[in-house]
């Protein structure tokens, strides 16, 4: 068997389409084997397809993988990661070698299991989990869009493109990222789809009977499928994708692990290598005589070739916008680069001194909504959002014009009751660049957007969620509204900033956290109810310590009273009680554990006290034993909550200044007597 040999649209006429495809084919067949692990069915599958999009479509170039106007890729079927890896070698990325290729899926290498953002040039995003990738290109997509309105062709004119598979289709995550790109009309936005028919239990038959390209239109997308191993077809199909006016699905009617006699259009060929007999056969059967990682030179060449392609569109991008007067062209640099800028220190210097002054007795949502109407302005790279929670979250600037399919000049998108295409999304518009991204949502619905959230802490970008509603103190709504073990969850993640303010000034200092935080996701937990301020502003944002003291007594400590959030309040009444019984209680104000960690032993020693420490936070323990040491006690939730107004919840569950006050004598005492008998 052989690969179509269509050369007509080769770069070198000695050179057809069937043998740059195979040069990819082989690369993943050899790095998959030699690493005894790894998927090469979908790289087999979908090579015509890239052989084609980057050899006459992308827009790249591998001298400058950061290079602004470059189309995106994204490979959304992660596990197909030596299709990227493949192309980034054989365009001339630097770095990605043909002995990186070889150590795939090995320690310290850069070509690791699934594609990493930030870990290999030209990774546009991570990838693996699947369906995430669809939906951070839709953000991405958005963002080109946002750009486009605010600078113009000359800045900002390319496509996203995207390889996705059924199991990208078949995760719910892709249907609310499909469905705002439709709404949208994210017109540069193309999505390759791997039509094998095949998962990893076997024919997609088994358990998905959808008419995808139905779906596709029926949320407002052009749809078309055509045999994706033939370049012609795929060529044609492209180009009449960047034509319309909508988004575009092209499904590539392919055959998983291509030109492999036995496994082919099998699921055998999805993850696991093909073994060195079958690899024999697919040499004979796609003509391909060459030792393993070996690529002919014309083969190379010819890729090297696809590989400049984009240099002289860089290089005239760089020359037009060279000529643009320079106050546009800072300006989009200073919204590329991802530095605040210079108003923006002052603006949220004055809320914050604002709300030490007024000392306003509101909720943290409300804070975070006067901390946003003040910033919005100095930031104009700030770009609000939220899951059709708008009016709760109160997460809209008053200067915001919302984002509408014909108004991309607008700084506000209602994404609809979509949490996890608005946090995969709002990873995309980061990834894109020229936008710092917040959404809002409640507390308790995390757990929808967890993975996207998850992903955005790996990669290390800067995406602000705003979640509100942070505990039972919503009152009413009841327990599926009111989270409890949220927090702990959220903070289980590594890298991402949970922030929990306790008042007016503290919202201040977490937003500033959260927008300064270059390479942290974070998430703001902010309350329903009211919570009277209790701090001036100070020079200082004491926040960024993670925890500080509030009430440090005089003549040393009996107890700590730690606490985050509204639980802040209780702290301080206890700590009130306890000195009316004589008792000296420090409180403090722990509303970042992640930055908590971050400071210096001596500095947590000195928070936290030598004195056994009560734990107060209206949710589950999680990790606050670490913080309370041997002696201590945590007041809190052990159970979800329910429905009533906020003061009867606090009651009936315990978590009051009087029990705390309690627990707080008994540790007190029990500390003596181990002191006492020790
Ligand atoms: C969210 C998520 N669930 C499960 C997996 C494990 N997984 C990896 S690939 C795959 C099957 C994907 O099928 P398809 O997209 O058709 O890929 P192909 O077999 O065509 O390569 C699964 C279930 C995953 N990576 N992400």
């Amino acid at each position: 068997m052989t690969a179509p040999a269509l050369s007509c649209i080769a770069n070198r006429p000695d050179v057809s389409h069937a043998e740059m495809a195979n040069a990819i084919r082989f690369l993943a067949i050899d790095a998959v084997e030699r690493a005894k692990s790894g998927h090469p069915g979908m790289p087999m599958g979908m090579a015509d397809v890239a052989t084609v999009l980057f050899s006459h479509f992308l827009k790249f170039d591998p001298d400058d993988p950061a290079w602004p106007d470059r189309d995106r890729f994204v490979l959304s079927a992660g596990h197909g990661s030596m299709l990227l890896y493949a192309l980034l070698y054989l365009t001339g990325y630097e770095g990605v070698t043909l002995d990186e290729l070889r150590s795939f899926r090995q320690w310290g290498s850069k070509t690791p299991g699934h594609p990493e953002y930030g870990h290999t040039p030209g990774v546009e995003t991570t990838t693996g989990p699947l369906g995430q990738g669809i939906a951070t290109a839709v953000g991405m997509a958005l963002a080109e869009r946002l750009m486009n309105a605010r600078f113009g062709d000359e800045f900002v004119d390319h496509h996203t493109y995207v390889m996705a598979g059924d199991g990208c289709l078949m995760e719910g995550l892709s249907h609310e990222a499909i469905s705002l790109a439709g709404h949208l009309k994210l017109s540069r936005l193309i999505v390759l789809f791997d039509d094998n028919e095949i998962s990893i239990d076997g024919s997609t038959s088994l358990s998905c009977s959808d008419d995808q390209l139905a779906r596709f239109r029926a949320s407002g997308w052009s749809a078309c499928r055509i045999d994706g191993h033939d370049p012609a077809a795929i060529a044609v199909a492209i180009e009449q994708a960047r034509q319309s006016d909508r988004p575009s699905l092209i499904a590539c009617r392919t055959l998983i692990g291509f030109g492999a006699p036995n496994r082919q259009g099998s699921e055998k060929a999805h993850g696991a290598p093909l073994g060195a007999e079958e690899v024999e056969k697919t040499r004979e059967a796609l003509n391909w005589p060459h030792a393993p990682f070996e690529v002919p030179d014309g083969v190379l060449d010819a890729w090297r070739e696809a590989g400049v392609r984009g240099r002289g569109a860089r290089r005239a991008w760089i020359e037009r916008t060279r000529r643009v007067n320079s106050v546009p062209r800072s300006a989009f640099h200073d919204a590329l680069n991802r530095n605040l800028s210079c108003g923006y220190a002052d603006a949220m210097a004055q809320i914050r001194q604002r709300f030490g002054a007024d000392r306003p007795t509101i909720a943290t949502r409300q804070a975070s909504q006067l901390v946003i109407d003040s910033i919005a302005e100095a930031l104009p790279n700030l770009l609000g959002g939220s899951a059709d929670l708008t009016h709760s979250n109160l997460t809209k600037a008053k200067t915001h014009r919302v984002v509408r399919p014909d108004a991309f000049d607008g700084g506000y998108v209602h994404y609809g009751v979509r949490e996890h295409a608005m946090a995969a999304a709002m990873n995309g518009i980061a990834l894109h660049g020229g936008f710092i991204p917040y959404g809002g949502t409640f507390l308790t619905f995390a757990d929808y957007s967890r993975p996207a959230i998850r992903l955005a802490a790996l990669m290390g970008i800067r995406v602000v969620h705003v979640m509100t509603h942070d505990s039972i103190g919503l009152g009413e709504d009841g327990p599926t509204h009111q989270p409890v073990e949220h927090l702990a969850a959220l903070r289980a993640i590594p890298n991402l900033l949970v922030f929990r303010p306790a008042d007016a000034v503290e919202t201040s200092e977490a937003w500033d956290c959260a927008l300064r935080a270059q390479v942290s996701p974070s998430v703001l937990c902010l309350s329903r109810q009211a919570i009277p301020a209790f701090r001036d502003a100070g020079e200082t944002n004491l926040v960024a310590s993670g925890a500080y003291v509030v009430v440090e007594p005089d003549g040393g400590r009996d107890v700590t009273l730690i606490a985050t959030g509204s639980e802040v309040t209780i702290a301080l009444r206890a700590a009130r009680l306890l000195a009316a019984d004589y008792v000296r209680a420090a409180v403090v104000s722990a509303p970042c554990f992640e930055l908590f960690r971050q400071q210096s032993c001596e500095y947590q020693a000195a928070v936290l006290g030598r004195v056994p420490r009560i734990g107060v936070e209206a949710a589950v323990e999680g990790n606050w034993p670490r913080w309370l040491g041997d002696g201590g006690e945590f007041v809190g939730m052990t159970g979800f909550g329910a429905s009533a107004p906020a003061e009867v919840l606090y009651r009936e569950f315990g978590i009051t200044a009087e029990a705390v006050a309690t627990k707080a004598l008994q540790c007190i005492a029990r500390s003596r007597m181990a002191t006492t008998y020790s």
